[in-house]
């Protein structure tokens, strides 16, 4: 293994060799906790420790990093105390992620760490919304993210490189290849002769290098650093290595050769890179003793203040507190909240009529005015103006910076968006299609939707969903699929029906802090029109509204759901028919549909969503648990087929909800 000090000091040298040894004898430690049962899992990195602590060691202290499992070293280069990092093993409140993860899923804002999640690959995209956020804000800075060789099989790998790529980010993406993902060689995992053939086809440059000397991995990284600030491009670093242990501790080893184990403790990174400290006479042998026993004192030390941690407790309003960032914290001015949630409210805003989707535009373009940190993205939301037009003259006005055309990636944007979040800034996703969302259902529901409560990193970003059948599209341009969301703490979910909520819940989530799914019926848009203040205001996101008295029935609903049931009350004034519109899923207003009960003590709950598994299962659940005692007759449901969306015309009337509505209202009044 040849090292080349190029011009480094010996005392960045020894500062190096410090840094590495210093992870190195940390996990030796936890090797023995293991056996001791005093830690659950581990995950080793021995062998590989010159990748992660080369990589933390050639960025700027405030540059972002995408680590996973195997990268202590990037923990204890940027400093984290040891004692916490115990702590966080532990599963200690005192930890960095109060006991909620495990091993290494947490990152640290203060660190400029970001926290994985199990899943690997979405730490990639990451890296693209931060060093977008550098690009715009022209900092000379980029991020970087780890994968494994297995990994680059994840199609998050290829939609993170495609994203920089075409959008000349400053990323850079690290593979660190040992050969093995869990126990799967590399010639079943890929067919390429490098993994760095890869970056070519993404019109990326890329190299490979040693990935176990690391004074190559250093001064590769702090050459790439600067390739990419100065090029405004990502690249592609092949860090070759091998893991001396399991995939992880209980696993074992049998699966993988023994000659190989013998091949590379030859080129232990820690072993040759402390030979030649020596060689060069930079370090002694009393230097290095003094050196190992000083870290062993230390981890002792470090040690007993983790174990004197307090037992955990958990704390039930602190956990659930937790889930979400508190909305204040987002609003730089005061804005205006229109309280529409009675009948005959009394609005003191000026109005013009507008039909839903120009509602819709007009709270998304007051927004842009008002918030200078908000980013838009989309595929053909530009030049093109989105698939119903929502954006169009946007990019005109606001520039291609911040109303930017996507390529077809879902998830890589869903994950660039929380990237953006790292660095404050706001993102909006609009997906061509509600249905589409299953491209990113990942990010949104596993990293979006649990950062927050995982490491205290909020994600600020909103995403519209374009939903609903009736337009005889077919079952892939129609779904009704909000229940999928309103299942996942940590987000949010909107459901607008009328042009004014349209607006004013847009302009809401967007100040909202946390991922707010907001949903707009494309059935909606261009049927149904109203009064629209013409101010900045917000309606009240977990705020039901009571639409309609009546004494007989009480419809429960939300999006097209409102318009049939108003339109059957309409038309059939025979019966007293109350309704409550919904407006959010997620959080849910109790207290309005405990109101709606006792107006009526009979329920229907009508949705375009198919039945099974919809959220009315979920309000009629909620209604028989607590309202019992004023109910008069069973809670009724009122909901989709359970079939897929059918195309024909024909078939989608019967499949949709409304088709049964009357048949479900006699049913309940005659009970
Ligand atoms: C989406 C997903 N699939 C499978 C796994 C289970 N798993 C965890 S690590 C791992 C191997 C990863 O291999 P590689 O990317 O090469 O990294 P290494 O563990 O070798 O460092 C697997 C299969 C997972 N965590 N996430």
């Amino acid at each position: 293994m040849n090292f080349d000090r190029s011009n480094l000091s010996n005392e960045q040298l020894i500062h190096f060799y410090r840094e590495l040894l210093w992870p190195r004898m940390i996990e030796e430690k936890m090797l023995v906790l293991l056996r001791q049962g005093r830690i659950s899992k581990w995950f080793s990195g021995i062998g590989q420790e010159a990748i992660a602590t080369g990589a933390a060691l050639a960025l700027d202290e405030n540059e972002w990093i995408m680590p996973l499992h195997r990268n202590l070293g990037v923990f204890t280069a940027r400093k984290m105390p040891l004692h916490k990092l115990f702590m966080q093993w532990q599963g200690s409140r005192d930890g960095y992620s109060k006991g909620r993860e495990r091993s290494f899923h947490f990152g640290s804002k203060q660190h400029h760490i970001c926290g994985m999640i199990s899943h690997l690959g979405p730490q990639l995209a990451i890296a693209d919304g931060v060093a977008l956020s550098h690009k715009l804000k022209k900092q000379n800075r980029v991020s970087l993210a780890f994968t494994g060789e297995g990994g680059t099989s994840e199609g998050d790998f290829h939609e993170a490189l495609n994203v920089a790529a075409v959008w000349d980010l400053p990323v850079i993406f690290l593979i660190e290849n040992n050969g093995y993902a869990l126990s799967t060689p590399t010639s079943e995992q890929y067919r390429s002769i490098s993994l760095v053939d890869k970056a070519r086809g993404y019109g990326m440059e890329g190299v490979t290098i040693d990935g176990n000397n690391i004074l190559t991995v250093y001064d590769t990284i702090r050459g790439v650093r600067d390739y990419c600030i100065k090029n405004q491009k990502p690249y592609l670093i092949e860090c070759v290595t091998f893991r001396m242990r399991g995939h992880e501790e209980a696993s074992g080893t049998k699966f993988i050769p023994q000659k190989l184990f013998e091949i590379w403790q030859l080129k232990d990174p820690v072993n040759k890179y402390e030979e030649y400290v020596k060689s060069v006479g930079v370090l002694g042998d009393e230097e290095i003793d003094k050196i190992k026993n000083e870290f062993k004192n230390k981890i002792e030390d470090e040690l007993k203040i983790a174990f004197a941690a307090k037992a955990i407790e958990a704390d039930m309003d602190e956990e659930l507190d937790d889930v979400y960032a508190s909305s204040e914290i987002r609003r730089e001015s005061p804005v205006k909240i229109l309280d529409n949630s009675r009948p005959n409210h009394d609005s003191r805003f000026t109005t013009h009529d507008l039909r839903f989707i120009d509602a819709i535009k007009q709270g998304l373009h007051q927004s842009m005015q008002k918030k200078t940190n908000l980013i838009l993205m989309g595929q053909d939301i530009a030049e093109y103006g989105g698939a119903f037009k929502i954006t169009e003259g946007f990019l005109h006005e606001f520039g291609k910076d911040r109303v930017r055309n996507t390529p077809l990636c879902e998830s890589a944007i869903l994950g660039a968006a929380l990237g953006l979040s790292l660095e404050g800034m706001k993102s909006m996703v609009e997906m061509q299609f509600a249905d589409f969302v299953t491209m990113g259902f990942n990010q949104i529901v596993n990293n979006l939707a649990k950062v927050y409560y995982r490491w205290g990193q909020n994600a600020d970003v909103v995403i519209r969903m374009p939903t609903g059948g009736g337009v005889g599209a077919g079952p892939f341009h129609s779904q009704a699929n909000e229940a999928w969301f309103a299942h996942t703490p940590g987000l949010k979910v909107v459901y607008p029906s009328t042009p004014v909520d349209a607006k004013g819940l847009l302009i809401a989530a967007i100040n909202d802090p946390n991922p707010v799914m907001y949903f707009e019926h494309k059935a909606l848009y261009r049927s149904v029109n109203g009064p629209v203040p013409e101010d900045y205001y917000e309606i009240e996101i977990g705020k039901a509204r009571h639409v309609r008295e009546g004494d007989e029935i009480s419809i429960i609903t939300y999006g097209a759901g409102v318009h049939w049931a108003e339109d059957y009350a309409a038309e059939h004034t025979e019966i007293s028919i109350d309704i409550l519109d919904l407006r959010t899923l997620l959080p849910l207003d109790y207290f309005s549909i405990r109101e709606a009960v006792q107006r009526t003590g009979r329920i229907l709950i009508l949705h375009e969503d198919t039945l099974i598994g919809g959220i009315g299962g979920e309000l009629a659940a909620w209604v028989a648990e607590h309202c019992f005692e004023i109910l008069d007759a069973p809670v009724m449901r009122c909901a989709s087929l359970d079939t897929p969306v059918p195309f024909s015309i024909e078939l989608e009337n019967n499949f949709l909800a409304k088709s049964r509505l009357d048949e479900t209202i006699q049913k309940l009044i005659n009970y």
